[in-house]
């Protein structure tokens, strides 16, 4: 049977112009496509977004359709997509899964009444069943464990599925069912030929704003070296790349696993370039691997420091000190590697003059950082308990992507966070330190990475003074546009016909 796997057209990340194929589809595809006919359809790479994929939706009719959606922001696309579907091609069964349906099952079936079943949590399993069910044409779904769908009016979850306990057993990525060729297809500021790869799945932390730790229930589990290796292998030899962003939540969450694949990487001379995420005290625990993670071609590491006051660490349930966050900025310098650290400003407690605060904190260690604002992410903790405060004043997902404002603080508004935000940015990248670290960097992936920084500023500062239209990527239309293009052209037939 024919299955197709769908990333909806959506808007591509334009600050770090990152472009890669959808992290989800990837470990699924490879799992299904023992027993299926895998054909996927990445909208974001179509030469007409919208055009091109309902033309493909109508031709092909599909049978089943499986489509993604890795965050809260594009949920609407992922909606839109599906009500495209429907139209051309009522009979389509269309399965959600990914991020944001999993943790609103209920709120995502009845705001979508063409999405018919909702896989909830890890993909793999769940999803292959509930083909295998399908094929044979089965209708009920309800012994398939980590399944949401609506009887009627009525809310069915099947129930938690056990996670996959020994990642290694599941096939490589299916990266032969992209168009890896796709010129599109990089992280512009990492280089031309990079791209994004996850060796593990969740974190044991609880922080109150994380999706990724609830949606993996709290669980940590990871390839091992071997297989990390084999990734970076394949994705250079086969497809040419050389520079990576490693997405584990937590990378050295397990310390053998960390040291083996430093070895594995010097004694098999993979020859490239990695960056990676994890926590501050994490990295305090490995400092003596910092050097063998260099050699083995780690440039920059990110570190979740979230904030600079130890009263909105404990709030937030980081479970960490501010003075860690010092130690291992300085620990990373010191190893001659880009510092990175993602903050979130715009707490409840936070004001124009402490938002400056972070700024005075971090500027003498950090390179880069990514700055959010913080986002009441659906399902999450902090999302619930910031509603029963009645504090969420926006309610469009399509801004839920840590750089639009969502709940006033005490004393700034939506507008004001946003502009404080900005000229932080301004003030971060347009500073002496940024230029003399682009010249003279300490790790020579700092340079071009900085010189991206600089035109998104330039491209920023055309936005700004000249109103220059936002950078997306060719092709895209946003669904109105398409919708309003659509009705155009109609009509011009109807006339020409009348
Ligand atoms: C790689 C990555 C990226 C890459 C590329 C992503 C892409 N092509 O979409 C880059 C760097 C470009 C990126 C950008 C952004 N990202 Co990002 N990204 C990640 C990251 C680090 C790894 C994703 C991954 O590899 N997951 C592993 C796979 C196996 O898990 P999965 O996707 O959930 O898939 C499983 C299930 O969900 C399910 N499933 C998924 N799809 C489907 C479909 C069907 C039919 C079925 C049945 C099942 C199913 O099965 C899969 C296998 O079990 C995650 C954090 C993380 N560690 O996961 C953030 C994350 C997904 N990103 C996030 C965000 C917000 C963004 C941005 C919007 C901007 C930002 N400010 O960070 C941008 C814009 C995205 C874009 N596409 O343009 C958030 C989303 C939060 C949310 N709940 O809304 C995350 C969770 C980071 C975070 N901690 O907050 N991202
Ligand atoms: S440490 Fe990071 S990944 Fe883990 S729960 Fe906290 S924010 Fe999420």
């Amino acid at each position: 049977m024919r299955v197709f796997l769908v990333d909806a057209p959506h808007k591509v990340w334009p600050l770090m112009r990152g472009w890669t194929p959808n992290p989800g589809i990837l470990p699924l595809g490879a799992y299904l496509e023992k027993d299926f006919d895998i054909k996927v359809v990445d909208g974001t790479v179509l030469e007409n977004s919208w055009r091109d994929f309902e033309e493909i939706m109508r031709k092909e009719k599909p049978k089943i359709v499986g489509i993604s959606c890795v965050a809260a922001c594009f949920i609407y696309d992922t909606m839109n997509a599906c009500r495209l579907i429907k139209e051309v091609s009522p009979k389509t069964v269309i399965v959600a899964g990914g991020s944001h349906p999993a943790l609103v099952p209920e709120e995502t079936l009845r705001s979508c009444k063409e999405i018919d079943y909702i896989v909830v949590g890890e993909g793999e399993i769940t999803f292959y069943e509930f083909l295998k069910a399908f094929e044979k044409g089965e209708k009920d779904f309800s012994q398939i464990k980590g399944l949401a769908y609506l009887e009627g009016d009525k809310f069915i979850y099947t129930g938690d599925r056990p996670l996959i306990e020994d990642l290694d057993t599941l096939p490589m990525n299916a990266y032969h069912l992209f168009d890896m060729s796709n010129p599109g297809y990089n992280i512009a500021s990492e280089g031309k030929n990079s791209t994004a790869v996850t060796f593990s799945r969740g974190c044991e932390y609880k922080c109150t704003f994380c999706s990724e730790t609830i949606f993996w229930r709290h669980r940590w589990r990871g390839k091992s070296a071997q297989k990390m290796v084999d990734e970076f292998q394949l994705l250079k030899e086969k497809y040419g790349m050389v520079t990576f962003f490693v997405g584990d939540d937590m990378f050295n969450w397990n310390r053998k696993r960390t040291e083996e694949f430093c070895d594995e990487m010097i004694r098999r001379k993979v020859g490239v370039n990695f960056w990676i995420q994890t926590r501050a005290d994490f990295l305090l625990r490995d400092k003596d691997l910092i050097p063998r993670l260099k050699e083995a071609g780690c440039y920059q590491i990110m570190m979740g420091l979230e904030h600079h006051n130890q009263k909105v660490l404990n709030d937030i349930n980081k479970k960490a000190l501010v003075e860690q966050s010092i130690e291992a900025m300085k620990l990373v310098k010191k190893n001659r590697i880009s510092v990175m650290a993602t903050l979130m400003l715009g707490h409840w407690g936070d004001t124009k003059e402490n938002m400056y605060d972070f700024y005075r904190f971090a500027r003498p260690y950090l390179h880069h950082y990514g700055q959010c604002i913080i986002t009441p992410l659906p399902g999450t903790p902090f999302y619930k308990e910031m509603k029963r405060l009645g504090r969420i004043k926006e309610t469009d997902y399509s801004k839920y992507d840590y750089l639009h404002a969502i709940m006033p603080t005490k004393t700034m508004s939506l507008d004001e966070i946003t502009g404080t935000l900005m000229n932080l940015h301004r003030k971060f990248y347009l500073h002496w330190r940024f230029f003399l670290q682009t010249i003279f960097p300490e790790h020579p992936m700092i340079r071009p990475i900085h010189l991206h920084f600089l035109r998104y500023a330039w491209y920023t500062f055309k936005q700004e003074a000249f109103g220059a239209p936002e950078w997306t990527q060719p092709g895209y239309q946003t669904y109105e546009e398409y919708l309003k293009e659509k009705e155009t052209s109609n009509a011009k037939r109807r006339m020409q016909n009348a």
